[in-house]
C-alpha cells in the first residue's frame, strides 16, 4: 500500500529553534496571560497582515463567540449553511438564531442577492465566511448592512493573508475572526485571533476573552477564558517567518492540479480572480457525476482506497445538522446551491511539502 496522503499537514517550525524560544519561556516562568511572545505574536501579525489591532485566542471558534457578544448582536443572524459547523455553533453559544441564505455558486459564499429577503425586524447582523479563503463580495455585503444598519462578523477562519487590491480581506466588516489550527495554512497548533479596527474594541475584546478583567480587581463583563498561552504564541511567531513560502508552495500544488485537471470533463475548479492574493490552502473539486462517470462518494472512496485522503469539505451542510435542521431557513429548497456544492464537493491534498510524485499519485486516481 502506498504512503497515506492526507488533505493536509501541518506546517511546523523548526525544533531547533523553537527550543530556543522553549528555553527562553523556561527561564521567563510567565507562560501564559498576556506574556511577551503573546503580545509579539499580536503586534508581528498586526503588521504582516496589514491590519490595525489583533488580539490573539486559543482557537477560532472563541473569536466568533466572543465578538457576537461584543458587538451586542442577538435575535437573528444571516449566515451561510456552506461551512465548518463552528460558524453555526458560535450564534447558538450566544442564544441568535442562524437564518441561512443560500450560497453564490461562483464562489461558494454567502450569495448577497439573496441576503436582502431574508431580513427580518429581529435581524441585528449577517455573518458571512470567506470559504476556502475566496473573499466575499464585502462591497455588495456593506451596502445591505448599511441600508439595515446590521453588523457584519466575517468568519475568516480560512482566509490568512488573502488580499484585494493589495488590501487585506479583515480589514472588511465590523470584524473578521482567523482560525490558526493545525490544519490552516498558518497555524499555532490550536489558536486564533480576532482583528478589530480601533483601540476601544481591541480593550474591550482583551478584557472578554480575560472574564472580563479590567485591571486586578474589576470585572466589567462575564467574559470567557481564551488566551493564548506562551509557548504556542512563540510557536506561531516562528511560523509567521515561514507562512509565505507556504503560501507559494500551495499556489504550486494548485496550479499542477489545475493543469492536470484541465481536460477532465465532469471535474469543475474555482479560479482565480484578477486582483486577489490567495492563500491556496483548500483545493475544492466539484463531481458532476452524470459527466464524470462516478458520483463524489464514490471518488472519494476510491481515493481513500488508494490511501488518498481528500476530505469532503463542506458536507454534511450545516443546515442538515440535528441542531439546525428544524429551522425554517434550513429548508433545502431554500438552499439549492448550497446542497449542490455540498454533494458534489472533494477537497484535494493541498499543503507545503506535498511532493510531485504525490501529486502525480493523485491525478492519476482522477484523471
Ligand atoms: N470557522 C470555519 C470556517 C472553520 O473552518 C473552522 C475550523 C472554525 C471556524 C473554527 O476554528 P477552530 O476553533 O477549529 O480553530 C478541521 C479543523 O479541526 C478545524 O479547525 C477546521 N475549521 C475544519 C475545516 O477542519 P477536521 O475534523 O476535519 O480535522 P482532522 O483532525 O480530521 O484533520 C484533517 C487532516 O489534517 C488529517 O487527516 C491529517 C491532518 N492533520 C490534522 C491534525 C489535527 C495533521 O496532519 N496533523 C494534525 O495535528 O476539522
Amino acid at each position: 500500500m502506498d504512503e497515506q496522503i492526507t488533505v493536509t499537514r501541518p506546517m511546523m517550525p523548526s525544533l531547533e529553534e523553537f527550543n530556543i524560544y522553549l528555553q527562553d519561556i523556561w527561564q521567563r516562568k510567565w507562560i501564559t496571560n498576556n506574556g511577551y511572545y503573546h503580545n509579539k505574536l499580536e503586534e508581528a501579525l498586526a503588521e504582516y497582515l496589514k491590519v490595525p489591532y489583533v488580539s490573539l485566542f486559543t482557537n477560532g471558534t472563541l473569536p466568533l463567540i466572543t465578538a457576537l457578544h461584543a458587538l451586542c448582536i442577538t435575535g437573528e443572524v444571516i449566515t451561510t449553511p456552506y461551512s465548518f459547523v463552528a460558524t453555526s455553533h458560535s450564534l447558538w453559544w450566544n442564544g441568535i438564531k442562524p437564518v441561512f441564505v443560500d450560497i453564490d455558486p461562483m464562489t461558494g459564499n454567502l450569495d448577497p442577492e439573496k441576503i436582502e429577503a431574508a431580513i427580518t425586524s429581529r435581524t441585528t447582523a449577517i455573518m458571512p465566511v470567506h470559504v476556502y479563503g475566496i473573499p466575499c463580495d464585502t462591497k455588495r455585503i456593506q451596502e445591505i448592512a448599511d441600508k439595515y444598519g446590521l453588523k457584519v462578523l466575517y468568519d475568516a477562519a480560512h482566509a490568512f493573508g488573502v488580499t484585494v487590491n493589495g488590501k487585506n480581506i479583515l480589514n472588511e466588516g465590523d470584524m473578521s475572526t482567523l482560525s490558526f489550527h493545525a490544519t490552516k495554512i498558518y497555524n499555532t497548533i490550536e489558536g486564533g485571533a480576532l482583528i478589530m479596527h480601533d483601540k476601544t474594541t481591541k480593550k474591550r475584546i482583551d478584557s472578554l476573552k480575560n472574564f472580563g478583567f479590567v485591571g486586578e480587581t474589576e470585572v466589567v463583563a462575564p467574559g470567557i477564558n481564551s488566551k493564548m498561552d506562551e509557548v504556542r504564541a512563540a510557536y506561531g511567531l516562528l511560523n509567521l517567518k515561514q507562512v509565505d513560502t507556504a503560501i507559494e508552495a500551495c499556489r504550486q500544488v494548485v496550479m499542477r492540479y489545475r493543469e492536470g485537471l484541465r481536460q477532465v470533463k465532469g471535474i469543475a475548479c474555482f479560479s482565480d480572480r484578477p486582483g486577489i492574493r490567495y492563500n491556496y490552502s483548500y483545493f475544492p473539486i466539484l463531481i458532476d457525476a452524470a459527466e464524470y462517470g462516478m458520483t463524489r462518494d464514490e471518488l472519494y472512496f476510491k481515493m481513500k482506497e488508494k490511501n488518498v485522503l481528500g476530505r469532503r469539505y463542506f458536507y454534511p451542510l450545516i443546515s442538515t445538522f440535528s441542531t439546525y435542521r428544524g429551522l425554517e431557513s434550513a429548508n433545502p429548497e431554500n438552499l439549492p446551491n448550497a446542497h449542490k456544492m455540498a454533494d458534489s464537493v472533494i477537497c484535494l491534498p493541498v499543503y507545503y511539502g506535498l511532493g510531485d510524485k504525490d501529486i502525480e499519485r493523485i491525478l492519476d486516481i482522477l484523471v
